[in-house]
């Protein structure tokens, strides 16, 4: 009995010394910021991890990489590509690997070991990546296609162009080791082998500016090959390559030309011995099959009595197929998709169906997104299903299609007949929250249908619930509207004829959206598309990729560019893209200057404070001069901002010398700005916007400053503290007004339920957020019910001053945290969580009388900056010890990793 409680002691003790003795984790390894990516062609790939521990204060202290060119050969622990030694250094992003030159189709397996200030180390599981082409002499396939169109398609205004379909039969002999395959399908492709199809990837590629970019995806594909006979099948949509629209505005609208093919597989057998199967003029092509028209604003139409079962295995007689044209290359260079891309990311099941007359139904959501709807149907061979959708209905109950302006948004299924039928588009997405339902044989159930969402596959990192029911809603509808626009790239709206990418809408929204959403390689990506859309003389357009012809050499779109890659920076850590892109930063800044540069001022703008609350609820664009800013004050304070950017930019891309121009020219302009804008104690015409961006640029001298900021309380007052800004205004608002003392009012702002604000479109039943602050009375020419350039910097305070989330500037990505919690006055808790690229911030905080309860959990690597606005503080259970000075009233600490609670006297 004695002795079995001493081994059981014993057994505890051991037990307690193993949990001790590991308690480092290495975890989330990525490789340019992706999970296991295949196909990359970038040939010094950047490496990522994170720690994780529950101790308090825990530092890398150094790391070694290993990377081998086969599983076998990590492990058993000969990493033949690198081996980087112990590496003394706290990094643990994006580190650049730098072993053996990798080449073309190359299998790389690595892991790391981290070492740390607990005297501790371990090692990570297995991550992997692969190499794409790296040599356009690689690519050995040939372009395929059909440079015409067929008898029955129309090519107007609303095109009507059918599906192609390639196949191609070959045979595999031996054991396989490697297959991989790269595809490039222009417009949009689906991939089969062996009628299964490959990957999960929707509406792929992401769109590119086609005459400067091509996108390859890249597959291993070695699991899906079968010894004997093999068919490869590939659809080609349209997607914005054959633009549907092209006859439609040829000045204004972009196109590409007839959908084509490119693919090539490589398999390498397990002697050695290699295999390429390559699209060429051996393969086979049809246009005359199921999916008779697919176009991304009009809709997909689908003849299931057209099916060819079987097309995608090796036993289909294709001996009626014709052989593919050997076509033209696209313009652009082929490079590696290097962002995930779209896939169906969520189920939406229907709330409600309705009929509205005979045999036509309306189905409700019950929330407006986009992506596509999935339909069950059982009838006869011939019947037709229509669907329309739209956001919202008239007070009849029908559709409201006014703001959709021409597109046509209209799906029809043609049934074959007999079982039960299953279908969904493969080439268009549409923008709804209802769907009309025509022509269905019998009578539909909401169990018929499946609404499917589509946007680029990222994750959800951002969590942030409130006490405040209305601030939680709009935060929803903004995660609604976000995961709506990304296709590919940021586009302004997914329903009507436009879907662009506006460059203005993002400037500071893709701050908040990376507070939501790991949105790093989309807009790596979306640099990329913006870079190539700048012309010989330095001009960039305010949609990029240039699907439309938007050159007005306007300031406040184009700032995106460079505001977008300091979010990157600042949220991910990626210099990279600073360094990349400020040689064609620089070039639009100066082209911007020699232009329109007049006395220190830049006076071309193009938007003004595009959507400010109008006079009339009927406006779409106010014509008031008192509510409307001055385009030079806007243009010229933007481009003062961005010379003090280009200046950190210019210290992290390693061009020191520029720094003196920037500061200069800036030095010139605040003195211009003043003279012609400061108007006593306001700035112009006393609007927000012309106040706070001067205030928030640090343009004010500085015995205005405290004059400047009363007006913004005074107009805030003067319209019963409700908004007045529009799109440029907005994105500096809440923060500047919580900078300057009035976190108070930034709350009203935030949680107000009447017009206008965020709380008004939800109060009117908006799912998502409207394009116009009076979105539900405005001329429908202009009034999308799903865009995200009203956001403003509403999602990034919600976390930076709600929650006090915020990464210092210059510790980016978080190592460093800024933890700065306003409590506002009406609000009584916060519960918010956001994966850092470092791991899990945490912190919530709750009201109880004049005690603030805080927690707070740092991940390991990192510390954090705490400042609290009270100097009552105590800290789990003790009082303060590691206070660094209590002044202003406030308590500031430094924190290492670990899990903290705060126990905050307020109010007193
Ligand atoms: C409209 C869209 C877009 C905006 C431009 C200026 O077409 O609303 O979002 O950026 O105008």
């Amino acid at each position: 009995m004695e002795l079995k409680r001493i081994y059981l002691g014993l057994f505890g003790l051991l037990f307690v010394y193993t949990l001790r003795a590991q308690p480092l984790d290495v975890l989330n390894l990525r490789c340019e910021q992706l999970e296991n990516p295949v196909g990359l062609d970038v040939v010094q790939p950047r490496l990522s991890w994170q720690l994780k521990s529950d101790l308090h204060h825990v530092k890398q202290t150094a790391y070694r990489i290993w990377v081998a060119s086969s599983k076998a050969l990590l492990e058993v622990g000969k990493p033949d590509l690198w081996n980087s030694g112990k590496v003394v250094s706290d990094e643990s992003l994006l580190i650049a690997y730098k072993g053996k030159p990798l080449t073309s189709n190359d299998n790389c397996y690595w892991k790391v070991q981290v070492f740390s200030n607990k005297n501790d180390s371990a090692w990570s599981d297995m991550g992997q990546w692969s190499m794409g082409l790296l040599n356009a002499g690689d690519w050995k396939a040939k372009w395929i296609g059909y440079d015409k169109v067929s008898p029955w398609d129309s090519v107007t205004q609303w095109s009507q162009l059918s599906a192609r379909y390639f196949r191609k039969n070959f045979s595999v002999q031996q054991k396989i080791k490697t297959a991989m395959l790269h595809i490039v399908g222009m417009g949009l492709y689906e991939l089969f082998i062996n009628g299964r199809r490959i990957g999960d990837q929707v509406l792929a590629p992401v769109p590119t500016d086609y005459r400067k970019s091509v996108l390859y995806n890249s597959f291993d594909v070695s699991a899906d090959l079968v010894n004997g006979n093999n068919a490869i099948g590939v659809v080609l949509g349209n997607g914005r390559f054959f633009t549907m629209r092209q006859n439609y505005k040829p000045k204004k609208i972009n196109t590409f030309g007839y959908p084509k093919l490119l693919l090539q597989l490589k398999i390498t057998y397990a002697d050695g011995s290699r295999k390429l199967i390559v699209s060429d003029d051996s393969w086979k092509f049809t246009a005359d099959g199921p999916i008779r028209t697919n176009n991304e604003y009009d809709g997909e139409e689908y003849d299931a009595t057209k099916e060819f079962p079987g097309w995608t295995t090796a036993s289909f007689d294709d001996t009626k197929w014709q052989r593919p044209e050997l076509v033209a290359a696209p313009k652009g260079i082929l490079r590696a998709q290097l962002t995930p891309g779209m896939r169906v990311m969520d189920s939406i099941f229907p709330k409600k169906i309705s009929r509205l007359k005979d045999s036509v139904y309306i189905l409700d959501m019950g929330q407006n997104f986009a992506g596509w709807l999935r339909m069950k149907v059982k009838g006869s061979c011939g019947q037709k299903v229509r669907l329309r959708f739209a956001e919202s209905l008239q007070p009849d109950g029908s559709l409201y299609t006014a703001n959709l302006r021409d597109a046509r948004v209209t799906d029809v299924y043609t049934l074959k007949g007999g079982a039960e039928e299953q279908w969904q588009p493969s080439f268009v997405y549409h923008g709804f929250r209802y769907v009309e339902i025509a022509g269905y044989p019998g009578v539909p159930s909401v169990d018929d249908f499946v609404g499917l969402l589509i946007y680029d596959q990222m994750t959800t990192i951002g969590k942030l619930e409130t006490s405040n029911a209305m601030l939680n809603q709009v935060l929803k509808n903004a995660w609604w509207g976000i995961a709506s626009n990304y296709k590919g790239m940021p586009v302004d709206c997914p329903q009507r004829n436009e879907r662009q990418p506006w460059l203005g809408d993002r400037t500071q929204g893709a701050l908040g959206e990376s507070f939501l959403f790991n949105n790093a390689t989309l807009y790596v990506k979306w640099l990329d598309d913006i870079r190539e859309s700048q012309t010989e003389e330095g001009a960039i357009p305010d949609v990029a990729p240039a699907f439309w012809n938007y050159y007005s050499d306007n300031v406040t779109w184009p700032a995106a560019y460079i505001l977008v890659a300091e979010m990157l920076y600042r949220q991910y850590g990626d210099r990279q893209s600073i360094v990349k892109h400020y040689p064609s930063m620089k070039k639009w800044m100066e082209y911007m200057q020699r232009k329109y540069m007049k006395d220190d001022l830049i006076t071309k703008d193009k938007y003004g404070d595009w959507c400010v609350p109008p006079e009339s609820l009927e406006l779409i664009r106010s014509k008031d001069p008192l509510r409307n800013t001055n385009g030079t004050l806007m243009a010229s304070a933007y481009y003062y901002h961005l010379l003090q950017t280009m200046k950190q930019f210019a210290v992290l891309a390693g061009r020191p010398g520029d720094v003196t121009s920037y500061d200069q020219q800036a030095a010139r302009i605040k003195t211009a700005f003043n003279k012609t804008f400061l108007n006593g104690d306001h700035y112009d015409n006393n609007t927000i916007t012309a106040n706070l961006l001067p205030l928030y640029f640090g343009m004010v001298p500085e015995n205005k400053t405290a004059a400047v900021k009363q007006q913004l309380i005074q107009k805030l007052q003067q319209d019963g503290m409700h908004i007045s800004t529009g799109v440029i205004g907005t994105q500096w608002l809440l923060r500047g007004l919580t900078k300057y003392g009035y976190a108070d009012a930034a709350f009203t702002l935030a949680t107000n339920k009447t017009y206008p604000s965020w709380g008004y479109m939800a109060a009117q039943g908006a799912t998502t957020i409207w394009e116009l602050w009076n979105g539900n009375t405005a001329n429908p020419q202009m009034n999308s019910q799903n865009h995200v350039m009203l956001l403003g910097d509403l999602v990034t305070w919600s976390f930076e001053s709600l929650a006090g989330i915020q990464t210092d500037p210059v510790a980016a990505a978080f190592k460093k945290i800024r933890m700065q919690p306003v409590f506002a006055k009406d609000l009584d808790s916060v519960n918010a969580s956001y994966e850092s690229p470092y791991g899990l911030i945490k912190s919530s905080w709750k009201r109880e009388g004049d005690t603030v309860n805080w927690r707070i959990e740092l991940p390991a690597n990192t510390s954090a900056l705490i400042n609290i606005p009270s100097d009552k503080v105590t800290v789990s259970g003790q009082p303060l010890k590691r206070v660094t000075d209590r002044k202003n009233n406030g308590t500031h600490l430094e924190l290492g990793s670990g899990r903290y609670s705060f126990k905050i006297i307020v109010n007193q």
